[in-house]
C-alpha cells in the first residue's frame, strides 16, 4: 500500500467542506451522503453529532505524517461527527481517546488504517471502505452501472474488493494488473473477465475504477470517460484530465468517511465473507 505524503494531505482540514461539496457536484452526493449511500444506508437516519471521534497518531514504522491525523479528524468533523486529534500518540494517545469517552477511534501505520467503535465492537479496514466508496461513486458518476462495462485496474486489495462490488451492482466487469495471473484469478473469483495488456483495456472503457499507484498516459483515456480513482498518488495527466468527463479521487477522505458510517451502522455489510 502506497504510503501518504505531506503534500497529498496539505489542504485536507482547509478544503474539507468544498471538497465534500464538488463531490456533490460531479456525482450528485456529498461525502457523508456517499459514505452511507456506499454501505447500503440512508445518510438521514444517523445523527452523526452523538458520536465523538478520536484519530491517534502513530509512530510506529516510518512514523507520524504530519497532518494526517488533523485530516482525519477536519473529514469527521465535516460529516458532522464530533473530532478530535489525541495529544499523545501510540498506546498513550490510544488510552487518552478512551479516557476523553472517543466513541470511534481512527488510527494508522504504514500497513493498515483502521477505525474502531468501542461501544459495539464494530472496526472497519480503509482498503475496504475505500473500495466500497470509489465503486459508489462511480455509480454515481455513471448514473448507475446496470449492464455497463467497468474496467478495474489493479487486483489488490482494493482492486478484489471493487470487483465483487460492482459485479453486485450488475455492472459487466474487466480486470486487469501489470503482474501476469492476477487478473485472471481474481475475475475468475467473481465472473468478471481478464484483460492482459493494461494499455488495451484502458483504451477500451469508458467507466473505470482505478486501483492502481501507476501513471496512466492520456493518451490511452477515452474522451469522456468516467473515472474513480482512490489510488495515490493521482495517476492521470493534463491530457488525461482534459478527455474524462469525470475524475473522482481524493487521498484520504472517501475511505475515511467510509469507515466511519461502517462504525455507526449495527453491523457490517462491506466486504466481509
Ligand atoms: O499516524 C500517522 O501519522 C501515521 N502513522 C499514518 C500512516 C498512514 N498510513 C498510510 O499512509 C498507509 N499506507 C495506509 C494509507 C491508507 C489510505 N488509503
Amino acid at each position: 500500500m502506497t504510503r501518504l505524503t505531506e503534500d497529498m494531505i496539505d489542504e485536507i482540514p482547509s478544503t474539507a467542506a468544498e471538497r465534500s461539496e464538488g463531490l456533490r457536484r460531479a456525482i450528485g452526493m456529498d461525502l457523508r451522503a456517499l459514505a452511507f449511500r456506499a454501505i447500503d444506508e440512508d445518510p438521514d437516519d444517523f445523527d452523526l453529532s452523538c458520536y465523538s471521534t478520536a484519530s491517534i497518531p502513530i509512530t510506529a514504522g516510518l512514523g507520524v505524517i504530519g497532518g494526517f491525523s488533523q485530516s482525519v479528524s477536519a473529514i469527521l468533523g465535516n460529516m458532522g461527527f464530533r473530532s478530535f486529534v489525541t495529544s499523545k500518540t501510540d498506546i498513550d494517545g490510544i488510552y487518552e481517546a478512551l479516557e476523553k469517552g472517543a466513541d470511534i477511534l481512527f488510527t494508522a501505520d504504514d500497513v493498515r488504517y483502521i477505525a474502531y467503535n468501542r461501544r459495539t465492537g464494530i472496526y472497519s479496514d480503509n482498503a475496504f471502505a475505500t473500495a466500497a466508496g470509489y465503486a459508489e461513486a462511480l455509480d454515481g458518476a455513471a448514473g448507475g452501472l446496470g449492464g455497463k462495462e467497468v474496467l478495474v485496474i489493479g487486483a489488490g486489495l482494493v482492486g478484489t474488493e471493487a470487483v465483487r462490488i460492482l459485479t453486485s451492482k450488475g455492472a459487466v466487469v474487466s480486470v486487469t494488473d501489470i503482474i501476469p495471473g492476477k487478473a485472471e484469478k481474481l475475475a475468475s473469483e467473481y465472473g468478471a473477465s481478464a484483460i492482459s495488456s493494461v494499455e488495451d483495456s484502458i483504451s477500451s472503457h469508458g467507466y473505470i475504477l482505478n486501483a492502481s499507484p501507476g501513471l496512466i498516459p492520456g493518451r490511452l483515456i477515452v474522451k469522456g470517460a468516467v473515472i474513480s480513482s482512490p489510488g495515490v498518488p493521482f495517476s492521470f495527466d493534463a491530457e488525461g484530465i482534459a478527455k474524462a468527463r469525470a475524475i473522482i479521487h481524493d487521498p484520504l477522505d472517501i475511505g475515511t468517511a467510509v469507515m466511519a458510517a461502517e462504525c455507526v451502522v449495527s453491523r457490517k455489510k462491506v466486504g466481509r465473507t
